[in-house]
C-alpha cells in the first residue's frame, strides 16, 4: 500500500500538513492541487465540523493528490477507531493519551487480530489506497499510522512510558490543551520545558514527534527544533486570516 507520510518520515523527511476542518472534499481537492508540497492532511472529527460520515469521501480526495490522510476522531473510544479506519484512513490520531495503558488500547483498537482487537470488515478501505480489499486486509497493519496525542499534565508525566508502547508512530503534542491541563502559559518556561520533554522521550524510543502549529513561521521553527512532522496552518485559520488582512489592505478595518 501507499504509505507516503510513513516512508518520509522513515527517510528523515519532514512531515508537512495541514489541518482540515471542512467537511467538503472541493476544499482539500482545491488546496491539495494548486499548493504541491503537503504530505499529509488530519481530517480533523474533534474540533472541525467534520461527522464520521464525511470520512470517507474526505480520505480519497486527500489520497488521490498523493497526500496521507490521518483522521483525527473525537475520542479515545474503539467505535471511533473502527469508523474512521473503515473509511480509508491512512492513520488515526486519538486524542487525549495520558497513560501507556491507554496507548496499549489505542494501539490495539489500530490493528486486526493477532496484532490487535481490530473488527474485520474493509470493504470501503481499499479505494483510497487504490488496492482491493484483500489486499488492504494484508498491509493494513503496517502501513497504517498509529498517533496519540500527549496534551495533559498525566500525559507529560507519563511520556516516557508512553514512547515505549509498541506500535505506535507517531507522539503527536496538542500544545493548546496542554498549556490549559497544565494550567501554564502558553509558550512559557513550564509549556516549553513539558514539549522538550516530549520530543525527547518520542526520539528515544523511536518514535516520531509531531506538534499543532497555527502557522508555517511556528512550525518551521519545531522542525529546527527537531520535529518530525508539524501542519503548517489550518484551512479555517488561513480563510479567516487571510480575509482580516484583505479588508485590512482595502483600507477598512
Ligand atoms: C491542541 O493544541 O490542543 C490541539 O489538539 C490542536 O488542535
Amino acid at each position: 500500500a501507499r504509505m507516503t507520510l510513513k516512508n518520509a518520515l522513515a527517510r528523515g523527511e519532514k512531515g508537512r500538513g495541514f489541518w482540515l476542518t471542512f467537511p467538503a472534499s472541493s476544499v482539500a481537492r482545491s488546496i491539495l492541487s494548486t499548493v504541491k508540497g503537503f504530505n499529509w492532511v488530519l481530517i480533523d472529527g474533534e474540533h472541525g465540523m467534520i461527522g464520521d460520515r464525511d470520512y470517507y469521501e474526505l480520505c480519497n480526495a486527500v489520497a488521490q493528490y498523493g497526500a496521507t490522510p490521518i483522521v483525527r476522531i473525537p475520542n479515545a473510544e474503539e467505535a471511533l477507531v473502527k469508523r474512521a479506519l473503515d473509511s480509508g484512513a491512512h492513520g488515526i490520531m486519538t486524542p487525549m493519551c495520558h497513560t501507556a495503558e491507554d496507548a496499549r488500547k489505542i494501539v490495539s483498537w489500530n490493528k486486526y487480530p493477532p496484532h490487535g482487537s481490530r473488527g474485520y470488515g474493509p470493504m470501503f478501505c481499499g479505494a483510497s489506497f487504490g488496492i482491493s480489499e484483500g489486499e488492504y486486509a494484508e498491509q493494513a497493519d503496517d502501513a497504517l499510522m498509529v498517533m496519540v496525542q500527549i496534551e495533559s499534565r498525566a500525559g507529560v508525566e507519563n511520556v516516557e512510558e508512553i514512547a515505549k508502547v509498541e506500535g505506535l508512530d507517531v507522539l503527536f503534542i496538542g500544545p493548546y490543551d496542554l498549556s490549559k491541563s497544565m494550567n501554564v502559559e502558553f509558550g512559557g518556561e513550564e509549556h516549553s520545558a513539558a514539549i522538550a520533554r516530549i520530543l525527547k522521550a518520542a526520539h528515544d524510543n523511536g518514535k516520531k514527534a509531531a506538534i499543532f502549529c497555527g502557522d508555517g513561521k511556528t512550525a518551521s521553527k519545531r522542525f529546527a527544533q527537531g520535529f518530525d512532522m508539524a501542519n503548517v496552518t489550518t484551512d479555517i485559520g488561513s480563510l479567516v486570516g487571510q480575509m482580516g488582512r484583505e479588508l485590512a489592505d482595502s483600507g477598512g478595518d
